[in-house]
């Protein structure tokens, strides 16, 4: 059977990288783009879908015959916390209806994005296990946790092979994140380049869990690509990229911009922070998917710095 495959939220920081990584994958006319605004610059099919509305997506999804859906809109967890019954409602509704769809539509492979941010104060901060306690402590991290229940759920209960990631905090030049606690740390690599004092919203010793974007979408990618009976987990796996708080960010910056400035003035994102882990177990993602990241904090510096000089030239 020919893969189709529809992105909902293909306007994001990691939507917009992953789908352009699908359409070398699968071929561009396989791959139809979707988010509430259209973009200017997209090459190929893109649909502008409100994922709240269930008849659209299906729509679509019978029109272009598709057979993978890969779910990435969601409110994140500084933003959510400003509207927390709207963020609980949209990324709980987006959800349902991706799943009903993708059930009654005999959707192949389903991916849902959960988060770091399922952890609270109930996990231990280091090497935070897979099956950690989950007790989290913003709307986002709360919608993320039962969405993972309800990915398990349709699984066992309707065989839909619904598959899923607990990203760190993503890095990459290709695009902005918006509304995230560990936005920071791609914001501080535009600051640089554009030769602009950077003001922290976190703590200097907030040491947070972050993965390079090629190693986020290759963990995504490896994890659709495992053969069905390898996933283990229906829930969601921890991957993990490398830790590093915003004083090592900042000491890794020096060494190429030794008068960098950098204050700090940490804000209610510090609190949630504060809740989540350190570092993070992926030993599940790596036995049963083979799953290892390749970039450290050296070689995700040089990137960024190289690949943003580039891109404000
Ligand atoms: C956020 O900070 O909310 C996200 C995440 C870790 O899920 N980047």
């Amino acid at each position: 059977m020919k893969t189709v495959v529809l992105v909902i939220g293909a306007n994001g920081q990691l939507g917009s990288v992953l789908t352009e990584s699908l359409k070398e994958k699968f071929g561009s006319l396989n791959v139809i783009a979707s988010d509430l605004k259209s973009r200017e610059d997209y090459i190929g099919n893109f649909e502008i879908i409100d994922a709240t509305n269930i008849e659209r997506i299906e729509e679509v999804v019978i029109q272009y015959k598709v057979t993978q859906i890969y779910h990435l809109a969601a409110i994140l967890s500084a933003k959510g916390e400003e509207t927390p019954l709207q963020t609980w409602n949209i990324n709980m509704q987006t959800l349902f209806n991706v799943l009903e769809i993708s059930r009654k539509n005999n959707i192949e492979k389903v991916f849902f994005p959960s988060s770091i941010a399922v952890f609270g104060e109930g996990a231990p901060l280091d090497n935070t296990p897979n099956n950690a306690y989950l007790d989290p402590a913003t709307v986002y991290g709360i919608s993320k946790a039962a969405g993972e229940n309800w990915a398990q759920y349709y699984f066992m209960r309707y065989g839909l092979d619904v598959r899923s990631i607990r990203y760190p905090g993503v890095i990459g030049y290709q695009s902005l994140p918006g509304g995230g606690t560990t936005d920071y740390a791609v914001d501080i690599y535009h600051k640089v380049v554009l030769n602009e004092k950077f003001s922290c919203f976190l703590k200097e010793d907030a040491t947070l869990p972050m993965i390079f974007m090629e190693d986020a979408i290759r963990a995504t990618l490896e994890l659709m690509d495992a053969p069905k009976e390898d996933i283990k987990l229906r829930t969601s796996y921890n991957i993990s990229g490398i830790s590093f708080s915003p004083a090592e960010v900042v000491a890794e910056i020096r060494k190429l911009y030794p008068d960098f400035k950098v204050t700090y003035a940490p804000d209610f994102r510090q609190e949630i922070a504060s809740r989540w882990p350190n570092s993070i177990d992926d030993s599940a993602a790596s036995k049963d998917w083979g799953w290892k990241p390749k970039f450290d904090l050296e070689s995700i510096t040089e990137t960024m710095i190289q690949k943003l000089k580039e891109k404000y030239k």
